[in-house]
C-alpha cells in the first residue's frame, strides 16, 4: 500500500539557500536543522547505471539524505506501509528515522547522495534481512 512520508516517521527538510549571480550556496548548522547530533557524514557517487543502494534497515540510526548533485528515487518501507520520494534539489533533504527500509534506486549520471547520519558505522546496527525487519517492527 502506498503511503504518504509521516506515515512512515519521514519527513522532508528545507536547507537555507542563499543565491545571488554566482550561484546558489546552501548549509547544515548542527543543532538547528538536523533533528540528531551528526556523527558521520558519507557519501555516495559513481553509481553505474541500473545499479540500486541500500535495502535494510537500521536498528538505531537515523539519517538525512540529500541529492547534492543529479537525482535518485528513495523507496520506503515500515513493514506495511511503503512510498517513493525522489531527491533531486540540492536544499531539500530527507529524514529517515531508524527501523525504515530504504532503497535508492534510479541514480542519474553525475549523482551524488550525501547522508547525515546520528551514529558511528557499525555493522550491527543493520537489519539486511527483510523478514527479520518485518519480524522486528509488526
Ligand atoms: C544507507 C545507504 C544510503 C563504512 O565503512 N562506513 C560507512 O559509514 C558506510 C555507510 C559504509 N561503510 C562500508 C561498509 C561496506 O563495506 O562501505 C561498504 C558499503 O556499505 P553498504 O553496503 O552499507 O552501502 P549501501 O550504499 O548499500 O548503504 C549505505 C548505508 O550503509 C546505508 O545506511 O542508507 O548507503
Amino acid at each position: 500500500m502506498m503511503s504518504t512520508l509521516e506515515s512512515l516517521r519521514c519527513s522532508i527538510i528545507h536547507l537555507p539557500r542563499i543565491g545571488d549571480y554566482r550561484g546558489n550556496l546552501s548549509f547544515i548548522e548542527g543543532g538547528r536543522h538536523i533533528p540528531f547530533d551528526i556523527r558521520r557524514v558519507y557519501y555516495i557517487y559513481d553509481v553505474p547505471a541500473g545499479e540500486s543502494r541500500g535495502g535494510h534497515a537500521h536498528r538505531q540510526v537515523h539519517q538525512v539524505m540529500l541529492a547534492l548533485s543529479g537525482s535518485f528515487d528513495i523507496l520506503l518501507d515500515n513493514g506495511i506501509e511503503k512510498t517513493k520520494i525522489t531527491l533531486n534539489t540540492p536544499y531539500i533533504g530527507l529524514y529517515i528515522p531508524n527501523l525504515v527500509w530504504r532503497e535508492i534506486v534510479n541514480f542519474s549520471t553525475g549523482a551524488v547522495l550525501m547522508v547525515l547520519a546520528s551514529e558511528y558505522y557499525d555493522e550491527n546496527d543493520y537489519i539486511r534481512d527483510y523478514r527479520e525487519f518485518r519480524n522486528s517492527v509488526l
